[in-house]
C-alpha cells in the first residue's frame, strides 16, 4: 500500500513478484526499473508471468492523486470509479484483468484501486473463488489511531518475530468523560461495527454499472439496514443514560458536539480533520473536488420529498408519475434518498443522504482555503465514528418513516424476567498485511469491545391448525423511555431492534422452539468480521471459499444484545411466528454465507422473505392500539428481559 513502492504482495513471510512488461513499469521507476525487478525478484517466493495486452486509457482516473484520500460520497470521486469498475469488469479473462489491475496499481490512487477492484472480483462470475484481503488489515489506518500505528512499527522493527507481544488499544482515546458523547465511543468506534458498515456499502454500491447497483429491493435494504442501526444506537445511549439520539434536520443551525477521531491517513500522510463544536454547515465550493452546491438545494431535495410522499406519487425524469405503493415504494424512496443511480429522477430529487455527508465532511473548510480534506463523516469506513452520524441518519430516517405513516396499518389476527448478560473482551487482531515493516512476521494490536454470554431461545408454540410452516422473528427493545416511563407504542416501535429470523416446521398442537443466539440471521462470527489472516482461508476450489467477500457482510455477532446497565436494563423480547405462505420467497438460498440476510440480503439472489423488512415493526400502530401489549395478536410474545453489564474483561481465547 506504500506507493513508493512497487507492485508485490507478501505471502506468509516470502513476496510474490509480479513479472511486468517493461512498459507498464510506472514513469517515475522506469530508469531503475531493471534494478527494481533484480531487487525484488531475488527475495521472491513466487514470479507471476503478467501478460502483455493492450491497455485503455485511464484518462481522469489519474486525476485524482495518489497521495489524495478517495470518498464515494464525492460526485467526482464517484465518477471516476465508475470509470474503472468498468475497465476492471470489461476485461475479457482473468489473465487481462490481472495484467489491468498490475498497470494500475503503480498509477491509481490506492483507495480508489483497492475498492474498484473489490467490486470488480465481487461482481465478475470469474473471480467468485478470489480473496479479498481483509480491509482492516489493507487499510489499518482507518480503524486504528496513529498512535497505535507507529507502536506496532516500532515494535516490528526492534522485537523478533516470536517474541512480539500485542499492542493494546486503549477504550478511551479519542475523548475524556467530560464529553457525553463520549460514553458511546466504545460502540462507535468498535472495529467490527465499522468493518460491516464499509462491506454494507461494498456490496451494495449507489453507483457504477447497472448489473452493480441494480440489486433486489436495494433502497429498502438502505432504509432498514440503517433504521436498524439507529435504533441500535438509541438503545445503547439508554443504557448509557442518554436520551435518543437528536434528529439533525436543522441544518442553519449550529452543531454543538464535536469529534476528534484520532485518525491519520498513511496514503495521504495526513490527518482526518477534526469537527469542533458549534460548526454550521456552509455552502460548498471546492473546485479541486468539483463539489459545489448550496445547503438551499439539499432543503428544495427534502422539500420535493416531502411532497413525494404526502402525494403518494414521484415524478420520473420524463415528468410521469410513480405511485409509491405499499410494497414497493419504499423501496423507491430508498433509492431517491440515498440515492443510488436507481433514483428515477436524480435531476429533481437530488443526492440529499450523500451530499448531507459531504456537508458534514468540509464543515471545516467549506472552500478549501485551507487545502484541508474531508472528515470522518466523507468516508462510509470511518463515518459511523463521529456522532454526527446518527444524528445525520435519523433525520433520513425521520423521511422514511413519514412515509411509513402514510401506509395502511397491520390488521389484528388474533416468568421471571430472564437476563442477558454482557461484558468487555479483547481480542487480538494481526495487522502485518497492512504495515511495510521488516523483518516481516506478525504483530498484533489488542482491542477491547462489547461481549455476551451466549444464550437459547426457549420458544412454545401452541399451533390450532395442522401441521405447517412458519417465520420466527425475534426482537428486542428497551422497556422504558429516557425518563423511565413506559412507551407508548407510536414510539417504541422504531426502538425494536432485529435479533433473529428464521424458518420453523409446526406440528399439530405444542411445539418447542430452541435456538442459539449464534445462529442469528442478522450477525457474522467474529472471525468472519476479520477474517484475520490466511489461516481463517478456506482452501481453493472448496465451497466455502464461494462468495468468501460476500461474507464479510453482517452485523458483527459482539454487539448484538446492547450493553444494558449494571443495575439491568428493563427490555422487551418479542417472538412473533407469521404464516410462512405470505413469506416465503421460491428459491435456493442454500447457497455460502446466506446467514446474514437480515441486514445484508444473500448475494444475487432475492431479499429472503417477502414482508415489508422491520415487519411488524415497519409501521404505524392500527387505531386503537397505544401500548406493546395492546398491539400483540395470538401469534406474538412478549418476554421481559433484563440486560446485565458487567464491567469485567475476559481475554478471548486463541484458536
Ligand atoms: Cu451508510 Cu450514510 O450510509 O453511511
Amino acid at each position: 500500500q506504500n506507493p513508493t513502492e512497487p507492485a508485490y504482495v507478501p505471502k506468509g513471510d516470502k513476496k510474490v513478484v509480479f513479472d511486468i512488461p517493461t512498459d507498464y513499469i510506472a514513469d517515475r521507476y522506469k530508469h531503475v526499473g531493471v534494478q527494481l525487478f533484480d531487487r525484488f525478484g531475488e527475495e521472491a517466493a513466487e514470479r507471476i508471468p503478467v501478460k502483455q495486452i493492450s491497455l485503455p486509457r485511464l484518462g481522469d482516473i489519474l486525476k485524482l492523486s495518489r497521495q489524495a484520500n478517495f470518498s464515494l460520497f464525492i460526485p467526482f470521486h464517484r465518477k471516476i470509479s465508475g470509470q474503472l469498475i468498468d475497465i476492471f469488469m470489461g476485461m475479457r479473462s482473468i489473465d487481462d484483468l490481472q495484467s489491468m489491475a498490475v498497470y494500475a496499481r503503480d498509477r491509481v490512487n490506492p483507495y480508489l484501486f483497492n475498492y474498484c477492484l473489490s467490486v470488480a472480483l465481487l461482481h465478475r462470475k470469474d473471480t467468485q473463488g478470489l480473496d479479498i484481503p481483509s480491509f482492516m488489515e489493507s487499510f489499518p489506518d482507518k480503524f486504528i489511531d496513529s498512535q497505535i500505528l507507529s507502536q506496532v512499527r516500532e515494535e516490528a522493527n526492534i522485537v523478533p518475530t516470536g517474541s512480539r507481544t500485542p499492542i493494546e488499544i486503549p477504550i478511551d482515546f479519542t475523548a475524556s468523560n467530560l464529553e457525553e458523547e463520549h460514553r458511546l465511543a466504545f460502540w462507535r468506534e468498535d472495529i467490527g461495527l465499522n468493518l460491516h458498515h464499509w462491506h454494507w456499502h461494498l456490496v451494495y454500491p449507489f453507483n457504477g454499472p447497472s448489473q452493480i447497483v441494480n440489486k433486489n429491493r436495494r433502497g429498502e435494504l438502505f432504509y432498514y439496514m440503517h433504521q436498524q442501526v439507529i435504533a441500535r444506537y438509541n438503545f445503547e445511549r439508554l443504557c448509557a443514560f442518554l436520551k435518543r439520539v437528536t434528529r439533525y434536520c436543522e441544518w442553519r443551525k449550529p452543531i454543538p458536539e464535536a469529534y476528534f477521531s484520532k485518525l491519520d491517513s498513511l496514503i495521504a500522510s495526513r490527518s482526518y480533520p477534526p469537527r469542533v463544536a458549534n460548526q454550521t454547515i456552509q455552502d460548498l465550493s471546492r473546485e479541486q473536488d468539483q463539489v459545489k452546491v448550496d445547503v438551499t438545494r439539499l432543503e428544495q431535495w427534502r422539500d420535493r420529498i416531502f411532497t413525494a410522499i404526502h402525494s403518494g406519487n414521484v415524478q420520473d425524469e420524463a415528468g410521469k408519475m410513480i405511485p409509491l405503493t405499499e410494497f414497493e415504494g419504499i423501496d423507491i424512496l430508498g433509492d431517491i434518498i440515498e440515492s443510488s443511480t436507481k433514483s428515477p429522477n436524480r435531476p429533481f430529487y437530488g443526492d440529499i443522504h450523500n451530499m448531507g455527508h459531504i456537508f458534514l465532511a468540509y464543515i471545516h473548510d467549506p472552500d478549501h482555503r485551507h487545502l484541508e480534506t474531508f472528515g470522518v463523516m466523507g468516508d462510509s469506513t470511518t463515518a459511523m465514528r463521529d456522532p454526527i452520524f446518527y444524528r445525520w441518519h435519523a433525520c433520513i430516517d425521520d423521511i422514511f418513516q413519514q412515509f411509513k405513516e402514510t401506509l395502511p396499518r397491520y390488521p389484528s389476527q388474533g416468568g421471571s424476567p430472564n437476563v442477558l448478560s454482557t461484558f468487555w473482551q479483547q481480542s487480538d487482531v494481526n495487522l502485518t498485511r497492512g504495515m511495510d515493516f521488516q523483518p516481516r512476521g506478525p504483530v498484533f494490536v489488542r482491542f477491547t469491545h462489547l461481549q455476551h454470554q451466549p444464550f437459547t431461545y426457549n420458544i412454545s408454540v401452541n399451533n390450532t391448525g395442522g401441521a405447517r410452516q412458519g417465520t420466527c422473528r425475534i426482537f428486542i427493545a428497551p422497556a422504558n423511555d429516557e425518563r423511565g416511563n413506559p412507551w407508548l407504542f407510536r414510539d417504541q416501535r422504531t426502538m425494536f431492534v432485529e435479533l433473529d429470523k428464521f424458518t420453523v416446521n409446526l406440528q399439530q398442537g405444542q411445539n418447542t422452539i430452541v435456538r442459539r443466539s449464534d445462529q442469528s440471521s442478522v450477525t457474522i462470527p467474529f472471525e468472519r468480521t476479520f477474517r484475520n489472516l490466511e489461516a481463517n482461508r478456506p482452501a481453493e476450489g472448496t465451497d466455502a471459499l464461494e462468495q468468501f467477500n460476500f461474507c464479510g457482510c453482517g452485523w458483527p455477532h459482539h454487539l448484538l444484545i446492547p450493553k444494558g446497565t449494571p443495575e439491568g436494563t428493563a427490555s422487551h423480547l418479542f417472538v412473533m411466528i407469521s404464516n410462512y405462505n405470505d413469506d416465503r420467497i421460491e428459491q435456493d438460498t442454500n447457497v455460502p454465507c446466506n446467514d446474514a440476510s437480515s441486514y445484508c440480503g444473500i448475494k444475487d439472489k432475492l431479499y429472503p422473505d417477502r414482508r415489508s423488512m422491520g415487519y411488524p415493526f415497519d409501521r404505524a400502530p392500527r387505531d386503537g392500539v397505544s401500548t406493546l401489549q395492546q398491539f400483540l395478536t395470538p401469534n406474538m410474545r412478549v418476554q421481559p428481559v433484563t440486560i446485565r453489564f458487567t464491567n469485567r474483561t475476559l481475554r478471548r481465547q486463541q484458536t
